[in-house]
């Protein structure tokens, strides 16, 4: 997630030379937190770098499928999901989950992002390379999304989450790599919309329009719902992926059996998630384990006061207000 970007990687002359480019303006905020405006979306200058990639370069199939998160709304457990439900043989009697690849990689590994690592060290020709149908992850937003996404009738997953868990959440995984990321800052970038891929509720806006206008390509899942259900998000996620659970399979368990793989608690106890560092970004190592923190609805009561939570949930209101959309 490119937000864990280090002080020390990016200074002020990132910004200048990136700032170069009339579309992008420096963060109003905080020097130190240099992110840019990228075609409406605050990014950091090499997330920048590797979003015009993508456009220049990415070429989608129409049988290609994507997870589409703003960052922290829940992309490693949809990860897990996505990738369960696709790989599991469609015949019950093979159903086993004793190998399964979840077991000994992190979901973060087992779909790999457009954007990430950063596209300009790491060729797009990866991306080319993957049989189809290919099962991707981005956090670009739709309107910097390559167009043909859309026009080829991809299937599109989105996963988003009430914000002020996704603040908590983002404000966590940062400040383990940024500790001038604090808590009073985070928020109050966050109420201006910035962060890596936001604003938010723009994020959230354009895909939920495009649900409402084309639910047979996008569909629109909340993580707090999803917590609540997640066997009925589990068959709803197959249902529209174009390969929905069996009679028998439904019969034999498969639906519990994947839930209970791609849960927060067995993932986060096993090694592959628990141990060890990666760098998924590109300069940016982080534990494993970060990915895997409470995975709780709610946890924003623990880090916020009543006044933060009433300011931050008044400005997403006003400007979700009549879309339809609703935390
Ligand atoms: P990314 O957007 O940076 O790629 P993402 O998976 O969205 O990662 O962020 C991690 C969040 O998802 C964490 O939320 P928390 O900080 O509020 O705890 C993490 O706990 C949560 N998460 C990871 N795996 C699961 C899972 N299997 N079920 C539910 N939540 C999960």
């Amino acid at each position: 997630m490119a937000e864990a970007q280090s002080q020390s990687n990016h200074n002020g002359v990132a910004d200048q030379e990136v700032g170069a480019d009339q579309s992008l303006a420096p963060t109003p905020t905080a020097q130190q937190f240099p992110w840019v405006l990228y075609q409406s979306c605050w990014l950091r200058p090499s997330a920048v770098e590797s979003v015009k990639v993508v456009q220049s370069q990415f070429t989608p199939r129409h049988d290609d499928v994507f997870l589409v998160t703003y960052p922290k709304c829940g992309t490693t457990w949809l990860k897990a999901l996505a990738f369960a439900i696709t790989r599991r043989s469609r015949h019950g009697s093979d159903a086993d989950y004793s190998h399964h690849p979840l077991l000994t990689c992190h979901p973060q590994d087992l779909v790999p992002f457009l954007e990430m690592p950063y596209r300009q060290l790491h060729p797009i020709s990866d991306l080319e390379a993957l049989p189809s149908p290919r099962l991707l992850c981005t956090h670009i937003p739709l309107p910097l999304l390559p167009p043909s996404v859309f026009t080829l009738g991809c299937r599109v997953v989105y996963l988003c989450r009430e914000p002020k868990d996704v603040l908590v959440s983002l404000w966590c995984f940062i400040n383990k790599v940024n500790k001038n990321y604090t808590m009073d800052k985070a928020f109050d970038l966050f109420c201006e919309g910035v962060s890596s891929y936001g604003p938010i509720w723009d994020h959230n806006l354009g895909f939920w329009k495009k649900s409402v206008s084309d639910p047979d390509n996008v569909l629109f899942l909340k993580y707090d719902e999803m917590t609540a259900q997640p066997v009925e998000h589990v068959k709803m996620l197959a249902e529209f992926l174009g390969i929905p659970f069996t009679d028998e399979e439904v019969s034999q368990g498969i639906v519990e059996e994947t839930v209970n793989l791609c849960s927060f608690e067995k993932l986060k106890s096993l090694p592959a998630n628990s141990s060890g560092v990666s760098d998924r970004i590109g300069g940016v190592p982080m534990e494993n384990s970060s990915y895997f923190r409470t995975g709780k609805v709610g946890d924003w009561k623990n880090h916020m006061t009543e006044e933060m939570a009433k300011k931050l949930d008044d400005i997403v209101e006003e400007k979700i207000k009549g879309s339809g959309l609703k935390f």
